[in-house]
């Protein structure tokens, strides 16, 4: 029995679309995944903007407000919660240069406009968390904008967010690239530094996503630590990456399974979940999984996280201790692959 909670966006079951080619399977309605969710152990649900209130753009703010409340009730008919809303700020004309740090005004106006709607939705589906995943802010052209201009953009935006609602929480989940070409705020440093320099610190924390960090070249278990160190943890996007290509969300574990059971093992050791958080998954379907298989991922990624909660439980940390007391990393290494691998 897994000692935490855990949550999965609508955008994690998808039709396998990529740069490179079309739709693979078919698209599944959001009660479907609702209810799928819930079968699969789930307890709260991720959503862009967008995913509660997909016509938003073209709807008053009452109207928004009103879909929203539509979305809360489906997700009590099965027992779920809202975890986090996040504005989708990489989709929309307007945020093609991105958006905080868009250098175009009307551009900036949209993306708080997307900001506050966000803020507005996350409260009637009874959330005050707020993700900001910065897709595009940063440059394609170095010398487009100048980092030191942009970054205080970031934070400006984020204290009019704070000011917008005084119990909103606001959670950066940091990437160095992809798909912008140089990002502002790319690791946990990144963010602890951002948020420091708001209005309201204890407000703003990180969402560390395993893949992000890997292909910013550091350890996700570390980036985890960083910020749990400094309370400023408030979800995790766990998943796998091969090493530095493009963005892959892979299931949780498949890629590198020590990196994952350090990452289970640093959220076991500093009782993460103890003030409500969720192990939240960002996982994707590989483009060859049939229709019927849609949510195996996210099942397998569960599984993974689990069977791992259960060699952290396991962890002879008096052995371990010895170990380490006599600095014998070469016994305390092969302890813990032989522990992975069944072996102990
Ligand atoms: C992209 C991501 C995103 C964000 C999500 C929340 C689709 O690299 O990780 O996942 O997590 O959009 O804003
Ligand atoms: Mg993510």
């Amino acid at each position: 029995m897994s000692k935490f909670k855990f949550s999965v966006g609508p955008w994690n079951v998808h039709t396998g679309a990529d740069s490179y080619g079309p739709e693979t399977r078919r698209p599944i309605d959001l009660e479907t995944k609702f209810a799928k969710f819930k079968e699969l152990g789930f307890d709260a649900v991720q959503f862009h903007d967008d995913d509660a209130v997909p016509d938003m753009n073209n709807m008053t703010v009452e109207q928004i407000k009103e879909y929203a409340r539509g979305v809360r009730k489906l997700l009590d008919k099965y027992d779920l919660k809202a975890e986090f809303v996040a504005p989708r700020l990489w989709m929309d004309p307007h945020t093609k240069d991105g958006g905080f740090m868009s250098t175009r005004e009307e551009d900036r106006e949209y993306a708080m406009w997307r900001a506050y709607r966000s803020i507005d939705i996350a409260k009637e589906l009874g959330t005050d968390l707020l993700v900001l995943w910065l897709a595009r802010e940063g440059t394609l052209c170095a010398e487009s904008k100048s980092p030191v201009w942009a970054t205080k953009q970031l934070v400006e935006a984020i204290n009019k967010m704070l000011a917008y609602d005084e119990n909103i929480r606001v959670c950066i989940e940091p990437k160095p690239n992809e798909p912008i070409d140089r990002s502002i705020c790319g690791t946990m440093g990144h963010v602890l530094a951002i948020s420091a320099a708001t209005i309201d610190p204890k407000r703003v924390g990180g969402n560390l996503e395993s893949a992000h960090a890997i292909l910013a070249g550091l350890d996700p278990a570390h980036e985890i630590g960083f910020a749990l160190a400094f309370d400023k943890l408030f979800t995790v996007h766990l998943n796998d990456q091969n090493s530095i290509r493009y963005d892959q969300d892979k299931s949780f574990g498949v890629e590198n399974i020590r990196a994952a059971f350090n990452q289970v093992k640093v959220l076991v050791e500093n009782n993460y979940g103890s003030k409500g958080e969720y192990v939240g998954l960002d996982v994707k379907a590989m483009r060859t999984t049939s229709d019927e298989d849609s949510y195996e991922h996210l099942a397998n990624s569960l599984a993974v996280f689990k069977a791992l909660e259960d060699k952290v439980a396991r962890y002879d940390y008096e052995y371990a201790n010895r170990l380490i007391a006599e600095l014998k990393f070469e016994q305390l290494e092969m302890y813990t692959m032989n522990l992975i691998m069944g072996l102990v």
